[in-house]
């Protein structure tokens, strides 16, 4: 079973957790979800994909979990989404129905609601390995965002190979307060819950005093949060008696590990993965866990580095070059989108990451940074220049516009935009934050009077990226 820890015969035995889920102020014991998760089964079976406005509740726990009972694939849409990317995400996933939460504009789709004390104990039986569970929208460099087709056992076969390298057990509680839509916050921190049978407190949001009260054993985090743990010395301290910290989504940078390990006693686990890979490379609970690193690969993981001519570079800690990844946790391509998904998953079954990185005579394994300056992560969300652009040049007062990620101590990355044209800035951050989704506006928007290009009229991004 994908969820084991909702089999209905071990619940009903005896295997009950009171609290086995804690979100927005509910309590959910096994049974509870079992229960109120089956009777969303029964009203969404049968139907070929729905969508589910992905807040952090405990409607979203059952809206997912009972998809998953039924073996409906779930279009997770952003809590924060904007007009026109719910429109896109909505056509091109053919959603059929809204399930849960309901959106503030259905786009002509039914609502599904999900009662929170309605009980169904029918028996589901397992929807083969195969079978999609969830598509998860994310950005590449140009154009809307793609769904990333995530099947049943690419999820399992990551879990599984979590739990082995983080010692992950039952006895663990595990804390975070991250987005209900993407692969850490939902596959990583909610359904690895609802597998490995641990218990699972969610804060709401990421907040470090949040996470100091929550008394965990495992936390979840991108690097922004750890960063601003790492500034608050009381909520860091309160972390001392966790078992394992452990960061993702983005590079941690060496100053706050060093931070953490000194406030909190633990020397934080780094993994690396992506919505199409899902978590692939991670140090190990019982293994170096080395500042800048982010591992060794997981179980069933393979990995290459190549050079610009196609050859093996060498494992010498220093050299570098393209990572590829091959395993069971890879995606089933792009929906929709035979071209795309061809341009990063090859015939042989490599996923090009679009990532540089370097392995040392130990395989250990250091991402050095992205290959397109127009994949932006900003607070561990992955954000397209282009996307940007084009949002930007749907505003009237947009003749032209260019976005780039600069150097933030916060953020990782904030998104920047340069326009060309005759607009009020803080009007141009508010109109890609409800075209788009709010965590993709502009932290800035400068109006110039020209973009730099080259003699083919490209734009000079690294000159941009200067200028900020
Ligand atoms: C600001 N706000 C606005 C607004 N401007 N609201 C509406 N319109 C506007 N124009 C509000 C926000 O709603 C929010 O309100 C508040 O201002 C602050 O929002 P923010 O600026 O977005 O918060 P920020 O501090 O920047 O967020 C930092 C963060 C966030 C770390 C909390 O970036 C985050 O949650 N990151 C997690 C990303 C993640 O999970 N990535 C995983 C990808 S999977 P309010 O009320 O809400 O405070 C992946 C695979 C892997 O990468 O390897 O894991
Ligand atoms: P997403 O699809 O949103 O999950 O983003 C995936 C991308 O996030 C990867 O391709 C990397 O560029 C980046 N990423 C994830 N984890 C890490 C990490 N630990 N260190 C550096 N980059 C990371």
């Amino acid at each position: 079973m994908l969820l084991s820890s909702l089999n209905p015969a071990t619940v009903a035995a005896g295997a009950d957790v009171a609290d086995a889920v804690r979100i927005d102020h509910a309590v959910l014991s096994r049974s509870d979800l079992v229960g109120a998760a089956t009777s969303v089964a029964e009203r969404v079976a049968g139907a070929h994909r729905v969508a589910v406005l992905a807040t952090p509740t405990a409607t979203t726990v059952l809206a997912v979990t009972g998809c998953l009972i039924a073996g409906v694939p779930v279009v997770p849409v952003p809590a924060d989404v904007g007009a026109a990317e719910r429109a896109h995400i909505l056509a091109d996933s053919g959603a059929q129905a809204w399930l849960g939460e309901k959106p503030s504009d259905t786009g002509g789709l039914a609502h599904i609601p999900v009662r929170l004390h309605a009980r169904s104990w029918h028996r589901y039986a397992e929807p083969q390995p195969d079978a999609t569970a969830l598509i998860i929208y994310t950005s590449g460099t140009t154009g809307p965002p793609k769904g990333v087709v995530v099947s049943r056992r690419a999820i399992a076969a990551d879990i599984d190979a979590l739990a082995q390298a983080w010692q992950w057990t039952p006895d663990d509680t595990l804390v975070h307060g991250l987005p209900l839509y993407h692969v850490h916050g939902l596959v990583l921190g909610l359904l690895g819950s609802l597998r490995i049978g641990n218990r699972f407190v969610h804060t709401g949001k990421p907040k470090p005093d949040l996470y100091a009260a929550a008394g965990g054993s495992l936390y979840f985090a991108v690097p922004t949060v750890w960063s601003r743990i790492a500034d608050d010395t009381e909520a860091a301290t309160a972390l001392r008696s966790a078992r394992l910290l452990v960061s993702g989504s983005a590079p941690l940078p060496v100053p706050v590990f060093e931070r953490l390990a000194e406030l909190t006693g633990h020397r934080p686990i780094e993994r690396y993965g992506s919505t199409e890979s899902l978590i692939t490379i991670s140090t190990r609970a019982d293994g170096e866990r080395r500042p800048g690193w982010v591992g060794l690969p997981l179980t069933g993981i393979e990995t290459r580095l190549l050079d610009e001519s196609g050859s093996d570079v060498t494992h010498d800690g220093e050299t570098i070059g393209q990572l590829h990844l091959k395993g069971a946790t890879l995606f089933d391509g792009y929906l929709n989108r035979p071209d795309a998904t061809a341009e990063v998953l090859d015939a042989d079954g490599w996923y090009h990451t679009g990532d540089v990185a370097v392995i040392d005579a130990d395989g250990m394994h250091r991402i050095v940074g992205r290959e397109s300056v127009d994949l932006i992560k900003t607070g561990g969300f992955r954000v397209g220049a282009g996307e940007i652009e084009a949002a930007l040049l749907g505003h009237a007062g947009v003749a032209e516009a260019a976005v780039v990620g600069v150097p933030d101590d916060d953020l990782g990355q904030r998104i920047v935009a340069y326009v060309v044209g005759d607009a009020d800035p803080q009007a141009l951050i508010e109109f890609v934050a409800q075209e788009l989704s709010v965590h993709k506006r502009p932290r800035e928007v400068r109006v110039v009077d020209s973009l730099p290009r080259n003699a083919m009229g490209k734009v000079l991004k690294k000159e941009l990226a200067k200028w900020a």
